[in-house]
């Protein structure tokens, strides 16, 4: 991966990089562990909403700037840690999940293009849920995956309770979410909580080639199958083989079809182009 654009004045909290249709952002708060404050998620939300409206951006890579993904919420943040002094009134982190985490969650899940975390180190809390919500999870394998919120007296949040029984299923999930402790990225894998650990020099590179291979690919396809995985695990059989259908027909005249077998019948690789 090539080096985000260093900074000028006042560093970004997201670092944007492009090569290609591979858009890199990179969470940069590393001296706070990438945790979320209401700015960071300002701009990674305006980075991805960019980014979705992007015709040339084909694969967004999300990772973290330093030796963390992101540690999730800034406990630090006066706007949502609790106030201690005696008789202080308690924060409503209800608020905080709708106004922030929420629609950073739905828009990692709406994303027209595919999304790949790649895990450089350790996420914990939301930072946990972030990476999991994205398509695919890339890990170097000093990183680590925490449920953190149970050691603080939360749940998980961001879509921490819908990803890990779907993930892992319920016995690991709870396992995950009630004890809180640190999963390594190579057991992260075995479980099948995330796609793949790789080595943390080759992180980088193999998340690179990850989403340069996913950007060469039938982008309209590849978000019919993550909606239809999504979906499917809501449906029974016959509600799933109609919804298969109708996303099948619409696929059917996207013109990404007609070009993946005409290059199959001309023995030469398809040129994509929907997106
Ligand atoms: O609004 C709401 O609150 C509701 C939403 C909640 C969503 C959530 O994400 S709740 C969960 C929040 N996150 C956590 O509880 C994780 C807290 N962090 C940790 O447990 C540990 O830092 C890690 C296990 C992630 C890493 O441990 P370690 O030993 O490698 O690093 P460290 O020394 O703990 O942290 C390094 C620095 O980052 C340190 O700052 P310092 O002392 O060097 O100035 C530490 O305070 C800071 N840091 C780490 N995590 C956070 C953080 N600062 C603010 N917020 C953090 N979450």
């Amino acid at each position: 991966m090539n080096a985000p654009s260093p900074s000028t004045a006042a560093a970004p909290l997201v670092l944007s990089h492009q090569d290609g249709a591979v858009l890199t952002l990179t969470l940069n708060r590393p001296a706070a562990l990438n945790s979320f404050t209401s700015a960071l998620h300002d701009a990674l939300l305006a980075a991805l909403d960019a980014a979705a409206l992007d015709p040339e951006v084909r694969c967004v890579v999300l990772t973290g700037a330093g030796r963390a993904f992101c540690a999730g919420q800034d406990l630090a943040d006066p706007a949502v840690a609790p106030d201690l002094t005696p008789g202080a009134g308690a924060k409503d982190l209800g608020l905080v999940v709708e106004r922030w985490y929420a629609p950073l969650c739905q828009r990692l899940r709406s994303m027209p293009v595919p999304v790949l975390a790649a895990v450089n180190g350790v996420a914990a809390g939301a930072g946990a849920s972030v990476a999991l919500g994205c398509d695919i999870v890339l890990a170097a394998r000093s990183a680590s995956f925490i449920q953190a919120f149970s050691k603080i007296g939360l749940l998980p949040d961001s879509g921490g309770t819908w990803l890990l029984p779907r993930l892992v299923g319920r016995a690991r999930a709870l396992g995950l979410a009630l004890l809180g402790d640190k999963l390594p990225a190579e057991e992260a894998q075995r479980i099948g909580l995330i796609w793949q650990c790789v080595e943390d020099a080759e992180l980088a590179a193999s998340a690179q080639a990850l989403a340069q291979r996913l950007a060469t690919m039938p982008t309209k396809a590849l978000v019919s199958i993550r909606s239809a995985l999504d979906e499917a695990l809501l449906l029974d059989w016959p509600a799933a083989l109609a919804r298969e259908a109708e996303q099948q027909r619409a696929l059917g005249f996207a013109p990404d079809y007609r070009e993946g077998v005409q290059a199959f019948g001309e023995k030469r690789a398809p040129r994509f182009s929907d997106r």
